[in-house]
């Protein structure tokens, strides 16, 4: 595993980027400092937007298989950084090595899907009502993007957006978490390298990093030249986001907080079903807006399943996430940790009873909060967990009937990922169907977290409606032109009015 200093030297960030500044970052594996970045003033976030501006001026006239060229690029060099890159992901947000790699294989697969969608920004062809005429739609570039991002995936929801972006002909204005910045600023670097091989079609400030905290993301929020804002992150922030977008007639796309639950029925195959459990609810700690948060289980099965969870969490190896023998490593911080305390006091207090919680391995990293998985398991539904606490805890209930089991889980403000273990047909359909998940994201046998890039990501209520990545996620950062072309020597009108104007 490299080091600090050789995944900064790998990634080239150098002393006069990830030091002397006045933004700290701490590494949540022990609380230590690992840099110190510069956070823009409002008045340089606002002198950056300009830059941005010039450069979607000059990337819009460039072809868009050129331009998925340089995305090609980009895919390239994440290759050859992955190893660097994945651990930085790990050293900052605090996931294991693993999902760090994974991350940036994410990126990875993004930039293969932007390059073949960079030949395929189709538009319609639409016959007219009038004789001689002919109709269509044409995609254009739309304008800078403004991108937010949250601290648990660090670099991969930066390039779902970015990569459809630029090949949709935009600029993209990056404001990342302020928990994690050093992420950020590598990925800078590896699009300056491809930026540098793709030679001088790629104008200067393509892409844009805005550092900083609240106040310079209100400032990309609020600002008319910025078209487009695409945020990641809490429900709270999306809703003030999306309102001060809204706001100037802007246009956005908001991926905000789950509360995802997976059905397990009596028909389920009870080890696929423990597997995706385990994994959906401890892996990223818990930080996963599509981590599994709560179980229906059938009550014929409930006696069946439920130890065994209980058992692979208390048996989960907690600890620093570089070493590659962890399956769980630290929350970001002190407030999440003592979020996670209070959902559980919040869930003792509502009759729910808890195997495992607090705090683990105090004594070797006083710094860092390691937790442990936490069960609660629930005799019915409560206010408590209709909120998302983004930690590790699992919600257990029972139901009898699979309508009532679906009722409870569409019955909370958020709409992002479901699931169902069963292997009855008839089951699966119903989850499924017009009258089953209400979700952005409905999976049978597959847990709730962990989607793939091909597929259109987010949710609905208060998940906010947006989707990023794959299917036709790109329409998103485009302009839709109807355009309507008459090749007669006659005007009639639609809608066969006559206006005789001689
Ligand atoms: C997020 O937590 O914001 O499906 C994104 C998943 C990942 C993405 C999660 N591909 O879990």
């Amino acid at each position: 595993m490299m080091n600090k200093e050789e995944i900064y030297a790998a990634l080239g960030l150098t002393a006069s980027d990830i030091e002397g500044g006045n933004l700290a970052v701490q590494t949540p594996i022990d609380g230590s400092e690992i840099a110190n970045v510069t956070m823009d003033t409002p008045a340089e976030a606002k002198a950056k937007i300009a830059q941005s501006v010039e450069a979607f001026k000059a990337w819009r006239n460039v072809p868009a298989p050129r331009r998925g060229e340089l995305v090609r690029i980009l895919g390239n060099i994440l290759r050859e950084k992955k190893e660097a890159l994945g651990a930085l992901v790990t050293l900052e947000c605090g996931k294991i090595y693993q999902e760090g790699l994974g991350e940036v294989q994410e990126m990875i697969d993004i930039c293969d899907f932007a390059v073949g969608q960079s030949r395929m920004l189709h538009g319609l062809t639409i016959v007219s009502e009038r004789p001689l005429h002919k109709m269509r739609e044409i995609w254009q570039p739309l304008g800078p993007v403004g991108i937010i991002s949250a601290f648990n995936f660090p670099v991969a929801v930066w390039s779902w957006n970015t990569c459809l972006a630029l090949v949709c002909g935009n600029s993209v204005i990056w404001k990342p978490s302020e928990k994690t910045p050093v992420t950020a600023l590598a990925c800078q670097k590896l699009f300056e390298m491809a930026c540098a091989e793709f030679g001088d079609d790629a104008p200067e400030n393509l892409s844009i990093i805005l550092t900083g905290e609240r106040d310079i993301g209100e400032i990309l929020v609020s600002d008319e030249r910025v078209p487009l804002i695409s945020a990641t992150g809490s429900s709270a922030m999306g809703k003030i986001v999306g309102q001060n977008v809204a706001a100037r007639f802007g246009k956005s796309i908001l991926e905000l907080g789950g509360n995802n639950a997976i059905i397990v029925s009596k028909d389920a195959d009870l080890d696929l079903a423990y597997q995706g459990i385990v994994f959906g609810s401890v892996g990223t700690c818990g930080q996963r807006c599509t981590t599994t948060r709560r179980l229906f289980i059938h009550e014929d099965v409930y006696d069946e399943i439920v130890p065994r969870i209980k058992k692979a969490f208390a048996g989960v190896s907690i600890g620093n996430p570089l070493d590659e023998a962890t399956l769980m490593g630290p929350l970001i911080d002190e407030d999440s940790f003592n979020n996670m305390e209070n959902a559980l006091k919040v869930a003792k207090e509502n009759g729910g009873v808890i195997t495992g919680g607090g705090r683990s391995m105090a004594d070797e990293y006083p710094g860092g909060y390691y937790v442990n998985p936490a069960l609660v398991e629930m005799d019915g539904t409560d206010a408590n967990v209709k909120t998302e606490t983004f930690a590790p805890i699992l919600y257990a209930f029972k139901y009898t009937d699979l309508e009532d089991a679906i009722h409870r889980q569409n019955d909370v403000p958020q709409g992002l990922s479901s699931a169902i273990f069963t292997k009855n047909m008839l089951e699966a359909e119903t989850f499924t169907s017009e009258f089953g998940s209400d979700c952005g994201i409905a999976n049978v046998n597959i847990g709730t977290s962990g989607a793939e890039i091909g597929g259109a990501f987010g949710g609905e209520k208060e998940t906010g409606g947006g989707r990023e990545s794959g299917s036709d996620a790109w329409r998103g950062y485009m302009r839709r032109m109807t355009s309507t072309t008459n090749y007669s020597t006659e005007l009639p009108l639609a809608q066969g009015i006559k206006f005789d104007a001689e």
